[in-house]
């Protein structure tokens, strides 16, 4: 039998909703990445981050660095997904204002997790919780604003 195409963008759209226009990424392509529920707004619009809808960051974790799809951020709701590209345990926290240390659960080597937080203007410290891998660099300070 044959599945309409549209029927399955629809389910594509309906499996990532939350997540806009950064979806482009072929990070997501896999859908079995256990992702937290984001929030299923609808009306989400590219590009921005006030509107309500999450917008994406790709987080990939290696020994002993984190690398982030995106450098510049406006205050908003985003959603971290860490990706452990490495070969040990890795996960993501989040620390600044406003967010007390929310991380991710423990992710094996392939595994990726998602993380939604709101920022507000102010430095953020993104980090590796894992015993001592964020004093071996994998720390990224963002800014807000
Ligand atoms: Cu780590």
């Amino acid at each position: 039998m044959t599945i309409p195409a549209h029927t399955i963008r629809t389910a594509l759209r309906a499996t990532a909703a939350g997540f806009g226009a950064a979806l482009a990424l072929t990070a997501c392509a896999h859908g079995g990445g256990g992702y937290a529920h984001g929030s299923a707004s609808s009306g989400t619009r590219a590009g921005t981050a006030r509107t309500g809808a999450a917008v994406k960051v790709t987080v990939t974790e290696t020994e002993f660095a984190l690398k982030l799809s995106r450098s510049s951020f406006a205050p908003g709701t985003y959603t971290f997904v860490a990706d452990d590209a490495g070969h040990v345990t890795h996960a993501l926290s989040v620390d600044g204002p406003g967010v007390r240390d929310a991380r991710t659960p423990d992710l094996r080597k392939g595994q990726k997790a998602a993380l939604t937080v709101t920022l507000e203007k102010g430095t953020y410290d993104l980090y590796c919780p894992v015993d001592g891998h964020r004093q071996l660099g994998m720390e990224q300070h963002i800014h807000v604003g």
